[in-house]
């Protein structure tokens, strides 16, 4: 792969441009998706009116994700291109602290991205991936998309399934199958967000580390007490916090009437 290019540390908005070399450099190695840097750029506006950070209620939706994702008898992560760029070390490790399967699963799909997104979670220590070629055997019939081609092992006989970053369409169809659906969406007005069964409104290079470590840290409890965290748990509370939030914090910006003199990390 092609080296990144050098952001200078001192770049107000280093953080940011280093994310965005990140994925340009896997859209090259033919990873992304070229609507998935489109897809990214709608983040990152989202991300601003979040103040880009972890917010309270993120937080509570990574809890309920973790419990949902312990208890389940057959998790599975699907993984796509923007996923396996921004979070591929984390994606293997959730694998393993859930004991979830790997399934790629492409809104933009060709046997050469499967194959690059099923060597790089393999190089980062996965040592079975899902949905490849002639795996992908089984169809959700609700979905149009390529997405619903699904490998029978994995997504079509999942209870749970985390679906990072994703398009609207298949979360409908897997919550109608009966399926509890995980989704990480910086957009709490998106399809996919509204229709999850627990949402994570934050940035995946954010939310996945975290919810690994919250993930380490719930394994060690009770299965009743993580049956309690799922069932307290109610997604469309979440998401009104979560746009009440962002209502608040432009009101509060809005006042003053300047973002640029306040360091994300400094706002209060
Ligand atoms: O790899 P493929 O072929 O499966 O295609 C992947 C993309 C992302 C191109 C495809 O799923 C797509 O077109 O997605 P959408 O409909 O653009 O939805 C992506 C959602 O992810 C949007 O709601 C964005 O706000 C959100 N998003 C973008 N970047 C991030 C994000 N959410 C969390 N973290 C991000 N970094």
């Amino acid at each position: 792969m092609k080296k990144e290019t050098e952001i200078p540390p001192e770049h107000p908005r280093a953080e940011s441009l280093q994310i965005r070399e990140r994925l340009v450099k896997h859209y090259k190695a033919g990873i992304v998706a070229e609507a998935g840097l489109f897809a990214h750029g709608r983040g990152e506006a989202f991300d601003y009116l979040l103040g880009e950070k972890t917010i309270e209620n993120a937080l509570k939706a990574i809890e309920a994700a973790a419990a949902a994702l312990l208890t389940a008898k057959h998790p599975v992560i699907s993984v796509n291109g923007n996923a396996a760029a921004l979070a591929t070390m984390d994606i293997v490790r959730l694998a393993e602290v859930t004991e979830a399967k790997l399934e790629v699963n492409l809104f933009y799909r060709s046997a050469e991205r499967e194959i690059a997104i099923e060597n790089l979670l393999k190089k980062f220590g996965a040592t079975q991936v899902l949905g490849v070629g002639d795996a992908a055997s089984a169809r959700i019939a609700e979905v149009g998309s390529e997405r619903r081609r699904v490998d029978p092992a994995g997504i079509l006989v999942a209870d749970v399934v985390l679906v990072p970053l994703e398009d609207g369409d298949r979360t409908e169809a897997l919550v109608k199958m009966g399926k509890k659906v995980i989704a990480i969406d910086l957009n709490p007005l998106s399809r996919t967000a509204q229709f999850a069964t627990v949402t994570i409104v934050d940035n995946i290079v954010r939310a996945m580390p975290t919810l690994v470590e919250v993930a380490e840290r719930l394994k060690k409890e009770d299965r009743h007490k993580l049956k309690t965290i799922l069932t307290n748990f109610t997604n469309k509370k979440n998401l009104s916090e979560a746009m009440n939030l962002i209502n608040q914090r432009l009101s509060k910006l809005a006042e003053k009437g300047t973002y640029i003199s306040i360091s994300p990390k400094e706002e209060q």
